[in-house]
């Protein structure tokens, strides 16, 4: 089978997670071609040797240039902290490569511009990883909504909560806490955590035409990592925001790094006409729905046996469900990731994906609420997306 060679940029979480996607893929779903780990980049030898022992890659490189210009090299796909996910997106580009980038998009709109500007001019396929999209739950979600099973929307809610900063001994920069500095993440919570949310309620509930939003550093000082010295923080360690939809519902959108006892708290809800739905990634094989009315005819189905359904999301008819184990044996975070790769390769090839994944495009204007929802923090007021 024809080759795809893959050039990793970046070692840490997210390099680990695309690369186990990568290898596993096409264990799971018929592709037109056999992903391959041929290199990968990160600053630290030491670091970057144990990374390619661990994942089986080919080669190291410690010059992002010449990897992702390397006539061997297919896709590259990039796992770096957000600030240099310009430059290597734009060369990546111009080197004509398929492309995977992490979220967010960039550190700020103007940079995902140039970033759609490059890739447009190129024509490469690309995909920015917002992968709960591909939690088998979540994308059921979608379907119901496609179904009208919600009917005309109300009410969007998100939370994004984990609780990793409360303590002040924890330090800014270094390999690790980069999502600490302004500097290397762009923004705290609301690129880190809020791009995620934001990106499913568009995808499911329709653009975000205003926001209103509150962002709050609880702790102001911590020590450098690397310098030992007391730096100054500047990312929000906690934003909330109101938002108003185009099709006319009310969000509400909330998340923090201080929020004791959550970890990885990513819950989506949506209240409409017809019916509702709830999604809690500290459960992600269950989708809660409740049914008060019928799709087609919009007429009461609700009696005294109605209540929320918590549907176990395993079986064979659930999305990507068909690929895995027998129905009630779950599937994890990791498999996101193997969905996410397996749909950008058939997307790219002309096969068929189960949904369609987000572009460098999609990113730029995930990137464009983020920075409203920021500018709104900072101006205290109403901000207009245009
Ligand atoms: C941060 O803690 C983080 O790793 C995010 O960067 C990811 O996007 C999120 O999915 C899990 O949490």
């Amino acid at each position: 089978m024809k080759r795809l060679n893959v050039g990793m940029l970046g070692t840490g979480f997210m390099g680990r997670a695309h690369s186990n996607a990568f290898n596993q893929v096409g264990r799971f779903f018929e592709l037109p071609c056999q992903p391959v780990l041929k290199c990968c980049y990160g600053r630290n030898v030491e670091t970057l040797k144990a990374f390619q022992k661990t994942w089986g890659y080919e080669e190291i490189a410690t010059d992002w240039r010449a990897l992702v210009e390397s006539d061997e090299i297919d896709l590259i796909d990039v796992c770096t902290p957000n600030f240099l996910h310009k430059d290597m997106v734009i060369a990546a580009a111009e080197a004509g490569k398929m492309i995977v980038c992490e979220k967010p998009l960039a550190m700020n709109y103007a940079e995902a511009q140039e970033m759609v500007a490059a890739t447009e001019k190129a024509g490469v396929p690309t995909c920015v990883s917002f992968c709960y999209r591909r939690n088998p739950s979540v994308m059921l979600f979608k379907q119901i909504v496609e179904e009208n099973r919600i009917g005309r929307p109300f009410h969007y809610r998100a939370t994004y909560d984990q609780d990793y900063t409360i303590s002040s001994k924890v330090p800014v920069g270094g390999a690790a806490l980069w999502r600490l500095d302004a500097n290397v993440a762009g923004s705290g919570v609301t690129g880190d955590l809020l791009a995620h949310s934001i990106d499913c309620a568009e995808w499911l509930n329709g653009r975000i035409s205003r926001v209103c939003a509150h962002t709050e550093i609880f702790i102001k000082e911590r020590t450098n990592a690397v310098t030992g010295e007391k730096t100054p923080i500047t990312i929000d360690d906690a934003c909330m925001f109101m938002a108003i939809f185009e099709n006319g519902s009310v969000g509400v959108f909330e998340s923090s790094r201080y929020a004791r006892g959550r970890k990885n708290f990513n819950t989506m809800e949506m209240n409409g006409e017809n019916g509702a739905c709830y999604f809690n990634l500290e459960e992600p094989e269950y989708l809660q729905f409740f049914r008060y009315a019928d799709p087609k005819t919009g007429l009461k189905v609700e009696d005294h046996l109605t209540g929320w359904q918590k549907i176990l999301v395993t079986n064979s008819e659930h999305p990507y469900m068909n690929r895995y184990w027998v129905p009630g044996t779950v599937i994890g975070y990791e498999h996101y990731f193997i969905n996410q790769i397996a749909d950008f390769i058939l997307q790219a090839s002309g096969g068929t994906p189960v949904a369609p994944v987000p572009t460098i495009a999609d990113g730029a204007r995930i990137q464009k609420v983020c920075d409203s929802v920021i500018k709104s923090a900072q101006e205290s007021r109403w901000v207009e997306i245009e």
